[in-house]
């Protein structure tokens, strides 16, 4: 029968496009894992804070609390899956307030020397700051 036949090469052909690119597509490629430290990851897995960045945690706590930078510096405020903000008060050179946010990171400059205290006004006692020398 001629559909037997074609039936049978066509699935030949299917088997070897399959196993061809199972093969050569990278499944047994080294896995590539994102490292880079600081960004969200999107799922609230608790992380250590990178080099100038701020974490609102899912404990609704700002991690470090006190972040030292210099001036000038760009420091990152990462919001895990908690939705948190960051309010600054009216101290003089102190950057923009940040709405409430989760799963994004929002940079701020702090270009002004001096103390700047912000809470997170959704949540009392969620309190950090920046010293910029
Ligand atoms: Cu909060």
């Amino acid at each position: 029968m001629h559909t037997t036949r074609r039936f049978h090469v066509g699935l030949a052909a299917l088997i070897v496009l399959s196993a061809c690119g199972g093969g050569g597509g990278g499944g047994y490629s080294t896995p590539t894992s994102p490292v880079t430290p600081g960004t969200p990851s999107g799922s609230g897995t608790p992380a250590a804070p990178a080099v100038n960045e701020v974490i609102a945690t899912a404990e609704s706590t700002f991690n470090p609390v006190t972040l030292t930078v210099s001036k000038g510096t760009t420091v990152t405020f990462t919001f895990l899956g908690t939705v948190h903000n960051v309010t600054f008060g009216n101290a003089t050179g102190a950057p923009a307030n940040i709405a409430n946010t989760s799963n994004s990171a929002v940079q701020r400059v702090f270009a002004t020397a001096g103390t700047f205290g912000f809470d997170c006004t959704l949540h009392s006692g969620m309190h950090g700051s920046v010293v910029v020398n």
